[in-house]
């Protein structure tokens, strides 16, 4: 196929002003995710979800390949599925086969092998990462779907929603429960509702990086 290009459309430029206003009130937008754990069982209409998807399929991609599949789940007999095959890894992973290390490292957030946000929260959206398509093999494919899921996170999160990046793991049983092919590999559980009253945070949670230790200028 040879390059065939269309004018950019659709392009909106800014003043520095409004630049900078806008991303100060989108930076203070985003400080303001937090990973939930404690999730209401309130209903979150369909519609949401597939718009937040939809914004997540916008992402860059290898080749525009696009290598990605979301299952969104609210039906309460898949979940329990889920929620019983991912309990079971992480039983395992609790017990003995995470290190000593990977465990001291989670002792802030006071995750342990009980999941029952998998059954309580509305919706589950698996996100599958495809090493293949129908034209063959894909690029970049984990970077590709680490950048969809970033987009679909703060979809979620710009109107509201608050999400798990859950990964038990192995995965593997997602593809079963969801009926996904073996050319698909399991990339992330994103857990999906509103905070339950009372919901808390890990308190270390608060603490980002200041702009000094993620950036360097060279001007
Ligand atoms: N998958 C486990 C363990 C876990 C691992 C990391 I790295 C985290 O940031 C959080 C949890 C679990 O979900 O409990």
């Amino acid at each position: 196929m040879s390059a065939r290009t269309v004018p950019l459309t659709g392009y909106e430029a800014l003043s520095e002003d409004e630049m900078a206003m806008r991303l100060e009130a989108f930076r203070a937008h985003m400080a303001k995710r937090r990973t939930i754990r404690d999730f209401s069982d309130q209903v979150v209409p369909q519609h949401l979800i597939e718009t937040a998807i939809q914004v997540a399929g916008t992402a860059p991609s290898g080749a525009n390949f696009q290598p990605w599949h979301f299952v969104a789940i609210s039906d309460l007999t898949t979940k329990k599925a889920i929620r019983e095959a991912a309990e079971a890894e992480e039983r395992a992973f609790y017990a003995g086969r995470a290190s000593d290390e990977w465990l001291d490292a989670l002792e802030p957030l006071g995750t342990d092998d009980h999941k029952p946000f998998l059954e309580t929260a509305p919706w589950l959206i698996a996100v599958f990462a495809q090493k293949r398509g129908d034209h063959g093999k894909n690029y970049y494919v984990t970077e590709s779907v680490g950048l969809a899921t970033g987009m679909l996170i703060t979809a979620l999160h710009s109107v509201g929603l608050g999400t798990l990046t859950h990964t038990p793991a192995p995965m593997t049983f997602l593809r079963e429960i969801c009926g996904r092919p073996d050319t698909e590999k399991p990339f992330v559980l994103l857990v999906v509702g509103y905070p339950a009253e009372g919901c808390t945070v890990p308190a270390h949670a608060l603490e980002k990086k200041s702009l000094d230790e993620i950036a360097t200028f060279k001007t």
